[in-house]
């Protein structure tokens, strides 16, 4: 990977702090982890983590340093972790603050993820890979333990009194937006005292926190929680004062709600793609048509569909293995994250098929994989990295192409991007494990008669027929990726 960071070092320049933009993060792939729950201080790949107990397990930030190896070797480019800051201490009717989304004093960080050097330690040993840090950011709430109507705010810093709050209400209709805005998320059990993000008071706060938390920590980009419960006029000044790319949550599958959203913030995560990329691939006889339209409505409605970040699985969701054990899906939808438009984001665990369901079973302990590179998927991500950070770093106009789908039928999506001449060809499938072989005669990928095309998955080669389709071998439900033999050059992949 190119970067700014690393021609700077080549010339033997120390650094500035150059703020990444979204431009530098379009090319990027994030490996997004729960400090929590990726990987402990000691190294450990034992120690006990039950999700249901809902406990602090033991990861820091000093453990994943140890680990970019294993998230590096996958082709990732940046991480993203949990929230820093510090959190509420008790042990709660939902467990503790492990996950970070509970926070009391924005000031401070939270100890149990490690010291202000250990995350600064975090962000230079990504530099040094030419690698980016994105952060969990809340502006919305703060976290107490007990009623919305018992809270004590002399605990928040620097929020220490009612008047920076919204009146406690708790949300009961996500439909109706001043609702969402104004009142409370969480329960009487866990509240989320919810700030007043009108007032100049509370703005000034925030603007002046995110500017000082990224160049306190070399930050190079934000993952912004519940973005649809603060007021979009909020957000502008809040992303210019972070003053690096930020990529919002509006966890709404419906296009029209969510795409607004791109034009108060550099990005959001892409659940309009989310839900019918899981109903196309979560079984052998999931909807290939919906997902088909959905790549086509989310380029023509979003401002930016290449800024947005495009996943299957997160610490809200059930994993994507919950729904089906059936590897060759869970290797197409990986295929999917990160061939298409966006910037591609794979969950901790999921190289390594995890399969817990809802909250808090989905936060399972990467360590107790044992960091294992060979599983089947770690290797199907890494290789279908190695094909896109190719492609980024040999064709300019990849990223900021806009994903073509060029064929669909009931079982199978193909889709093609990048310039004319060197496009990569995604072919995936729902046949699952057991489908049948057959050959797929696929029309429109752009190439010419007689065009030797490799197979990055497999490593095999075929060649374009003389009326132009591409005999695509199709078995056992695995996806295809295909790349003109002659632009691998150097890359090393399929040698
Ligand atoms: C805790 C316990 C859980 C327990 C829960 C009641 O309380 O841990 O075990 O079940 C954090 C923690 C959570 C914790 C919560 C609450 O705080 O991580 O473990 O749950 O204390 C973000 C983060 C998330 C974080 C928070 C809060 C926000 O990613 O990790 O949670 O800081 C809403 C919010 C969204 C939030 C999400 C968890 O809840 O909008 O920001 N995520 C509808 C609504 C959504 C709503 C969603 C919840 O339901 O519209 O607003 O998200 O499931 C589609 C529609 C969608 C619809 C979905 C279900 O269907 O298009 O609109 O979403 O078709
Ligand atoms: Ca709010």
């Amino acid at each position: 990977m190119v970067s700014w960071r690393s021609l700077l070092l080549g010339l033997q320049v120390v650094a500035p702090i150059l703020a990444a933009t979204p431009a530098d993060w379009r090319s990027q792939s994030i490996y997004f982890l729960l400090t929590d729950r990726f990987a402990r201080t000691d190294g450990s790949t034992s120690a006990t983590c039950n999700t249901e107990d809902r406990k602090y397990c033991g990861g820091t930030w000093k453990g994943i340093i140890d680990q970019l190896d294993y998230i590096q070797g996958m082709g990732f480019t940046a991480i993203w972790i949990t929230p820093v800051t510090s959190q509420l201490t008790q042990d709660t009717a939902y467990g503790e603050a492990y996950h970070g989304y509970w926070q009391q004093d924005i000031y401070s960080l939270d100890s149990h993820l490690g010291t202000a050097d250990d995350l600064r330690a975090l962000a230079s040993a990504l530099h040094e890979r030419g690698m980016y840090l994105m952060v969990d950011v809340v502006a919305n709430h703060m976290g107490y333990d007990g009623a919305g109507d018992s809270v004590d705010y002399s605990v928040f810093n620097p929020f220490n009194s009612k008047d920076y709050f919204h009146p406690f209400c708790l949300i009961q209709d996500y439909n109706d937006q001043t609702q969402s805005e104004n009142c409370w998320l969480g329960d009487n059990s866990v509240s989320l005292p919810d700030l007043d993000t009108t007032t100049q008071d509370v703005k000034n706060i925030w603007y002046d926190w995110v500017e000082e938390l990224v160049s306190n920590y070399s930050i190079d980009g934000l993952r912004v929680d519940t973005v649809k419960h603060v007021q979009k006029d909020f957000w502008p000044d809040y992303n210019k004062a972070a003053g690096v790319y930020c990529i919002g949550e509006v966890l709404n599958g419906d296009p029209s709600y969510t795409c607004p959203y791109q034009e108060v913030m550099d990005g959001v995560l892409n659940y309009p793609i989310y839900y019918p990329l899981l109903n196309a691939f979560k079984s052998t006889s999931g909807n290939m048509n919906d997902l088909y339209n959905m790549i086509n409505t989310v380029k023509s409605d979003c401002p930016d569909s290449t800024l947005l970040g495009t996943f299957i699985e997160n610490h809200d969701s059930p994993r994507f293995a919950s729904y089906t054990n059936d590897m060759a899906l869970a290797k197409n939808v990986a295929a999917f994250i990160i061939l298409a438009d966006g910037i591609p984001i794979i969950y901790a665990g999921q190289e390594q098929h995890y399969a817990g369901g809802n909250d808090p079973s989905n936060r399972e302990a990467t360590w107790l994989s044992g960091y294992s590179t060979t599983s089947d998927l770690y290797k199907l991500i890494a290789s279908s990295n190695a094909i896109r950070n190719h492609a980024v770093s040999t064709d300019k106009g990849y990223v900021t192409y806009k994903n073509w789908p060029i064929y669909k039928d009931t079982t199978t999506i193909a889709m093609r991007k990048g310039t004319d001449g060197s496009q990569i060809i995604t072919i995936l499938s729902n046949k699952g494990a057991s489908g049948d072989g057959y050959t797929l005669s696929l029309d429109g990928t752009g190439y010419d008669a007689g065009t030797e095309l490799t197979e990055i998955l497999s490593c095999s080669t075929l060649t374009v027929g003389s009326d132009g389709k591409v005999p695509v071998p199709m078995e056992k439900g695995l996806p295809r990726v295909l790349y003109p033999s002659a632009k691998l050059g150097d890359s090393k992949i399929c040698t």
